[in-house]
């Protein structure tokens, strides 16, 4: 590369990704191939439109390349097989076979891309709430999703900090949003994707899964899939799924139509020109996720979870939900209870327990594990009490890590690294 500038921080950047340990729940690293791929001469192409209809000439091989990103994209699902089919609520009559749209630029867009196509202006959209587990574009009052439609926000049960199915299946009966989303992106639990199916049929509503988190873990059979229940499925490309950035949206194909409502919303509702160099990245990760070592990967991205929470509980720190079923753990490093009091004391004498009981809040605890070589994000807790800006606590994810090889031995060491930068903050 001519450009030494750039050249020095790629180089820099890299030597970064390698000298830490990577916890962010929704950082992966993608293949050398994916990375060809996406700095590729597909690059150089407009190609607005979808392939057979584009404004523009010359999309002979970008048409080919498409074409071949959503067909990669419907078999590692299982999409093709119609097995996806059968099991769709009885009282749904829409029984069908699936379309996806690969131009998204990110998962914010898709999911915009949902609702413009959807939900009519104005009209409910259902959502986790953030402090629970939902992300800002499922509807939050702080994002576009929030204010074009008018939110209906549902928590996590406050005692045990999981789903409370009938709760939320009062709340959409009472409220009747157009659309309920489900798929979280700080929710470590297994989601019961049939209870939503009945939810949203109770209250009338579109069911969309956000599978963003999920979807490595899903095509390596290694948590439930979505499909058999949902009407859309989006999903970002980079986190589990180990691709280079991008999003997918995934629509029944019906009579209701609704995936080329999502069609039209994507473009021209919401996007220009789609990234082809993207999508063949895409392309590329999604023939990879169909390996049997793939497989092997996501299964144990869970087990590396599991030790880790396990790990800090024996510790003493307040792991929410108790647990895990997937690639997160989310430690409330403030509200952590009596075992780690002597963290507490530290605190009241910062002055900190004025805005609740008190540990470590999420923004100190990221900062000293950085220094110490462990990269994650402070996170809100279910019921948090502090600011988004400054949190209760820190999420933690597996994915990256066991890209590197990294299995439950490694993880059991990488707690008590956690356990102990933790315990030696000097607040
Ligand atoms: N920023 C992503 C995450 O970390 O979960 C979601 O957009």
């Amino acid at each position: 590369m001519k450009d030494l500038q750039i050249k020095k921080l790629i180089d820099a950047e890299k030597k970064r990704q390698k000298s830490v340990i990577n916890l962010i729940a929704s950082e992966n690293y993608c293949s050398a191939d994916s990375l060809e791929a996406l700095g590729s001469v597909f690059d150089n192409k407009y190609a607005e439109g979808y392939p057979g209809a584009r404004y523009y000439g010359g999309n002979q091989v970008v048409d080919q390349l498409e074409l071949l990103a959503q067909e990669r994209a419907i078999k590692l699902f299982g999409l093709d097989k119609g097995e996806h089919v059968e099991k769709f609520s009885d009282k749904n009559p829409h029984k069908s076979k699936w379309h996806v749209n690969v131009q998204p630029w990110s998962g914010a867009n898709a999911n915009l891309a949902v609702y413009l196509g959807l939900a009519p202006i104005g009209s409910k959209i259902m959502g986790m709430a953030l402090t629970s587990g939902g992300h800002l574009s499922h509807a939050q009052k702080v994002s576009i999703t929030g204010k074009v439609w008018e939110p209906v926000t549902y928590i996590v049960d406050p005692e045990t900090e999981v789903l409370d199915y009938d709760y939320v299946e009062e709340l959409a009966k009472s409220e009747k949003p157009a659309i309920i989303v489900a798929g979280f992106t700080a929710y470590p639990r297994e989601v019961d994707w049939k209870r939503f199916r009945k939810i949203a049929d109770e209250a009338g509503a579109l069911l969309m899964v956000d599978m963003s988190h999920l979807a490595g873990l899903i095509a390596g059979k290694a948590y439930p899939s979505p499909f058999p229940y949902a009407d859309v499925v989006t999903t970002t490309t980079h986190k589990t799924l180990r691709g280079p950035r991008g999003a997918m949206i995934f629509s029944r194909i019906d009579s209701r139509e609704l995936y080329k409502k999502i069609d039209k919303a994507v473009f021209p509702g919401l996007q220009g020109g789609p990234h082809e160099s993207q999508i063949a990245g895409i392309a590329v990760a999604l023939k990879e996720a169909t390996d049997a070592k793939f497989k092997s990967y996501a299964k144990q991205v869970i087990k590396n979870a599991k030790v880790l929470a396990s790990e800090l509980q024996k510790r003493g720190w307040h792991v929410v939900a108790d647990g895990t079923d997937s690639h997160m753990v989310l430690v409330d490093t403030w509200m952590n209870g009596e075992k780690v009091s002597e963290i507490a004391a530290r605190s009241i004498k910062h002055g900190e327990m004025a805005l609740g009981a008190g540990g470590i809040p999420g923004k100190v605890a990221e900062l000293e594990l950085e220094k110490a070589g462990i990269i994650c994000n402070k996170n809100t807790v279910p019921g948090e009490k502090r600011s988004p800006f400054d949190p209760s606590g820190i999420r933690l994810g597996t994915p990256a890590e066991t890209t590197r090889g990294k299995k439950e031995a490694d993880f059991k060491k990488i707690a008590e690294k956690i356990d102990k930068v933790l315990k030696g903050i000097k607040i």
